[in-house]
């Protein structure tokens, strides 16, 4: 989703940095020419873009765009604090809601712009990135429900990424967040894709019972609010995306730390924090980490 972002950044006309981890990432951008290939419909565009490894920033940052996966953030974050002026807009582009309650606590809300996409997108290779499918883009600031900076909007490739803005946009991180929480982790259990939790009877059973825990999770923390039938809107979500796998499944194919730690496992912290229960979610991760011991051994063995 980064290299999406920094795509459209740069062809609306930004002047954009890519801020990388390490070396590792300084040289794939020096083998990729120091271009973001963009493919869309079949069509190659390769598109010039700076690049620097975080840490060594020296200027202050007038917009900083954290495209990192959720439990990432923090140390993003860490990484250019000292390019972090008053006067950064810091914009946030993850799953779940825990990392922008955190940033918004951190920086100011005022300063913390949250964005919450459909547009697909996977990478093909380093820095060759496929626009998968457009979709929406929603953007706004925790517990604010006030105009957006315009300097900030203009800035933003608005048209090309469908970005509209959100002044609730706290209750549709929420919202997607419980979506994620009943699809995610399934998926990665059953193997598949998103379409098959509503037609293999097993995992469909499993979906309900954790369509009801959330939603009854959901009535009873204060900080979150009250969602209307579910189990209906996670339906329209897989009906919509059948063919797709979810994010969650391609980290793990790839072997890479799944972002439940900050879906399932924030929703299951925040009840364990008013003594309710969440025992369909702990069981869930609780088969997701094994399997997570298994993929590990099986290519440890390869
Ligand atoms: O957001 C998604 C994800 O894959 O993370 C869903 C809603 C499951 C769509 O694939």
């Amino acid at each position: 989703m980064g290299c999406l972002w920094a795509a459209r950044l740069a062809q609306h006309g930004a002047r954009i940095t890519l801020l990388l981890r390490g070396e590792g990432d300084l040289r794939r951008h020096a083998e990729a020419s120091g271009q973001i290939t963009l493919e869309e419909h079949g069509v190659l565009q390769r598109i010039p873009v700076q690049a620097q490894i975080a840490a060594d920033v020296t200027m202050p940052i007038r917009q900083l765009l954290i495209a990192t996966k959720s439990q990432d953030v923090e140390a993003a974050l860490d990484s250019v604090r000292h390019a972090i002026a008053p006067h950064t807009h810091i914009v946030l582009l993850q799953n779940g809601i825990k990392a922008q309650r955190r940033a918004s606590a951190v920086f100011g809300a005022q300063r913390v712009y949250c964005l919450s996409t459909s547009q697909g997108a996977w990478l093909r290779a380093p820095l060759h990135v496929v626009h998968a499918g457009s979709g929406e883009t929603w953007l706004g600031r925790l517990g604010l429900a006030d105009t957006l900076d315009s300097a900030l909007l203009q800035s933003l490739p608005v048209a090309a990424m469908g970005i509209r803005t959100d002044p609730d946009i706290e209750g549709r991180l929420w919202r997607k967040l419980a979506i994620n929480c009943a699809v995610n982790a399934l998926t990665v259990i059953y193997d598949c894709r998103n379409g098959e939790l509503l037609t293999h009877p097993q995992a469909h059973g499993e979906l309900l019972a954790l369509c009801a825990e959330i939603e009854a999770l959901y009535a009873a923390l204060p900080e979150t609010p009250t969602l209307d039938n579910l189990v209906s809107q996670v339906d329209a979500v897989l009906t919509a995306t059948a063919q797709n796998f979810s994010s969650t499944l391609q980290d793990f194919r790839r072997g890479k730390v799944s972002e439940l730690s900050q879906l399932n496992g924030y929703l299951c912290e925040l009840a364990r924090s008013h003594g309710l229960n969440c025992s369909v979610n702990e069981a869930i991760l609780q088969r997701i980490d094994a399997l997570h011991m298994v993929h590990r051994q099986h290519k440890s063995i390869d």
